[in-house]
């Protein structure tokens, strides 16, 4: 077979065991969804047929993860799983200090608490949410520091997720370092898009934080994803191993913040991951009031094996090939159709543009969230808003803050879903797309006072 009928990529695993999913009809759907305020968060899982809502805590784990979890060591301290968790981050990622948490926004919540103090400003390669309302939280400010390119839906740039070094050098002379406790960097930059930085822009920020003796600390959750990416487009680094490149990420950077829900391919659990010992002492100190005992966190025995495990498979070449290959399959299919997306196609999601999807709707109708709402309604696929909901208000001004991304992320599970799965979700994005000019905004009627996309409520216009 010629090379040109090849594809380029195949799943490295065979499935052992299945999980049914039901189909529902469209007046099942619409009730259903006027039941959820059209919000998809709100939705029933029951009521959905192909769940891309997030690629968080959804991932299959694998027979090894499984065995694993007959291995834990419910002990209240020291647990024999919690010490394999520590040697995998000291082996892979290459931190010195590890406090397990419950999930991602737990290890966000310790740190901003111990280093951040009012009126500190934090620069980052674009917010995250959870990310942001911790700092701001802690009495801090969030700055975005991220390239213009990265704003700008159909912007080719290679690597959306660098940091623009003049703005935050601006940041630096316009505060001083005594107000940045850290630079927070976060790799495949999910609110871009899935965009990675490249190693080069990383070095270069290290340079800059290391002259003002700022902390630089790593949002590591798609860690291996971004390393993909490197070694895909990174001049120099296409024969280097996944593991050498995460590993060379890391030794940019002073710590880490980890979901493990997504690359480590469990369905809960994180940590905090430290080089300074004083800042490990205060962590420490601060995880036993809100988490649990400094060797487990807020997880079980049985949870840290599986994420100490499903660290190592994170860092396989095939298994991240075959995964980010299975995001540029339904990019490619849906860009196929004509329907607008974020260039280059992202790590792990196809990100809908729906400022170009849905021109006639203004911004404060939500056109993401009301084109989440439709594609549930034509297929029963689940996506998640990414834009003016997401964002929130100004806390200064009040007003929605109407981010220049305004977008629908159909996020794909890890080891979850098949290629056919795939072509069902682009030909529902495709029919949606046809009936484009029919789909109206969406009035907010109820709006809860933080993180408002999880629990807010929607009426059609
Ligand atoms: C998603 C999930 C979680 C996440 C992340 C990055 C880059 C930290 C976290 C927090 C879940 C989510 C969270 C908030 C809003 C919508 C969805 N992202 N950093 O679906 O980790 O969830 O474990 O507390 O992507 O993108 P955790």
């Amino acid at each position: 077979m010629s090379e040109k009928r090849r594809r380029s990529w195949a799943e490295p695993f065979k499935i052992k065991m299945v999980e049914p999913i039901k189909m529902t009809t469209r007046a099942e759907r619409e009730a259903a969804i006027r039941e959820a305020g059209y919000n998809t968060f709100l939705l029933k899982s029951e009521d959905v047929y192909i769940d891309l809502l997030t690629d968080s805590g959804t991932s299959a784990m694998s027979d090894r993860q499984w065995a694993g979890m007959m291995l834990g060591d419910e002990s209240y301290a020291g647990s024999r799983n919690f010490y394999h968790l520590e040697a995998a981050v000291r082996e892979i990622y290459g931190y010195k200090y590890v406090v397990p948490t419950h999930q991602g926004r737990a290890a966000e919540h310790i740190l901003s608490q111990i280093t951040i103090k009012p009126g500190d400003v934090l620069p980052g390669n674009m917010y995250f949410t959870t990310t942001r309302l911790h700092q701001e939280l802690a009495g801090g400010s969030f700055v975005d520091v991220i390239i213009d390119e990265a704003h700008d839906p159909a912007s080719e740039h290679p690597f959306k997720g660098n940091v623009d070094l003049r703005k935050l050098q601006a940041v630096i002379d316009e505060h001083g370092a005594g107000k940045i406790p850290y630079v927070c960097i976060a790799t495949a930059v999910n609110m871009a898009g899935g965009q990675p930085l490249s190693l080069a822009n990383l070095k270069a920020v290290r340079e800059l934080c290391n002259r003002y003796g700022i902390r630089v600390i790593h949002d590591a959750t798609r860690v291996a994803e971004n390393a993909y990416f490197i070694k895909d487009r990174e001049p120099g680094y296409a024969r280097k191993t996944i593991a050498e490149i995460v590993r060379e990420i890391c030794d940019q950077t002073d710590g880490c913040t980890m979901s493990a829900k997504k690359d480590a391919l469990v369905n809960i659990g994180g940590f905090l991951a430290l080089n300074d010992e004083a800042l490990f002492d205060a962590a420490r100190n601060m995880v036993v009031v809100y988490e649990g005992l400094h060797t487990y966190g807020g997880m079980a025995g049985r949870d840290m094996e599986a994420v100490a495990i499903g660290l190592h498979e994170s860092i396989d070449y095939e298994h991240i090939k075959a995964r980010v290959g299975q995001v540029l399959y339904l990019g490619r299919k849906v860009q196929e159709f004509g329907v607008p997306i974020v260039v280059p196609i992202g790590s792990h999601g196809v990100f809908l543009d729906a400022k170009a999807f849905l021109p006639h709707l203004d911004q404060d109708v939500y056109p993401a969230q009301a084109l989440a709402a439709e594609i549930y309604l034509d297929s029963g696929v689940r996506a998640m808003e990414r834009g003016n909901v997401s964002a929130g208000r100004d806390p200064q001004t009040g007003r929605n803050r109407r981010p220049n991304l305004e977008l629908v992320r159909l996020t794909i599970p890890r080891r979850v879903y098949t290629q056919a799965h795939m072509d069902v979700v682009a030909e529902s994005v495709a029919e949606v797309y046809d009936q484009r000019t029919a789909i109206k905004g969406l009035k907010m009627v109820y709006e809860p006072a933080q993180l408002r996309f999880f629990q807010a409520r929607f009426e059609p216009l």
